[in-house]
């Protein structure tokens, strides 16, 4: 019998971002942890994020940027959530978030106020990102299970 899935989670590449690469070792890794991964891959506006959480009941949702548009196609990202009634769901970012040299505090107040809970900016270990969703997810009360 298989171990039972620990989350449903939607992931993507924000803009006209094309950087690939991170996107599938997430996939391989959250799926290796035990969670159920939908992924929109590259090339995303924000609603497609929202539009694909909504249709699979997403625990959480996983934004990738890497080429420098995350400032821009983030802003307010948590906004739609909150008004198609997905307030409570999990919004992690990462990858390479702003164009030129900025504080890790600064990135993470920044992308804070567009409302993820979690920022990860030129933070490659993805292993930290999957302990810290598990732990989201115990202390969380609304879990799909799958
Ligand atoms: C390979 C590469 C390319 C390839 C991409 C091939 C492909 N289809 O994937 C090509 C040559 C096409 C390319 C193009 C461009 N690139 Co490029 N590219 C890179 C490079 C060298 C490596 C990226 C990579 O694959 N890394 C390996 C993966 C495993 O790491 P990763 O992507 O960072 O993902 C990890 C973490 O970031 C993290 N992570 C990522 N997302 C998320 C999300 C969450 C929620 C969490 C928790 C973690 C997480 O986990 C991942 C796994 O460890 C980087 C430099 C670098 N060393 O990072 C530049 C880089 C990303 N590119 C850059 C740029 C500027 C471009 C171009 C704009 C260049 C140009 N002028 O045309 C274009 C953009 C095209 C587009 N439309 O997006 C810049 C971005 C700078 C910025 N953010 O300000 C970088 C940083 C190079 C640099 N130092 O200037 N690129």
């Amino acid at each position: 019998m298989s171990a039972p899935c620990k989350g449903r989670v939607v992931i993507g590449v924000i803009g006209d971002d094309i950087h690939v690469v991170g996107n599938r070792i997430m996939q391989l890794a959250l799926e290796e942890s035990g969670f159920r991964v939908f992924n929109i891959r590259t090339r995303n506006r924000p609603h497609h994020f929202t539009e694909a959480a909504l249709e699979v009941n997403a625990d959480a949702v996983f934004v990738s940027s890497l080429n420098g548009e995350g400032e821009y196609w983030c802003a307010n990202f948590r906004q739609p959530y909150a008004e198609l009634g997905m307030a409570g769901i999990l919004l992690y970012v990462g990858g390479n978030l702003v164009v030129g040299k900025r504080s890790q505090a600064d990135v993470c107040d920044l992308f804070r106020r567009y409302g993820f809970d979690r920022v990860y900016h030129q933070i490659p270990d993805i292993g930290r990102a999957i302990s810290d969703l598990e732990q989201d997810l115990l202390n969380g009360s609304s879990l799909s299970r799958c």
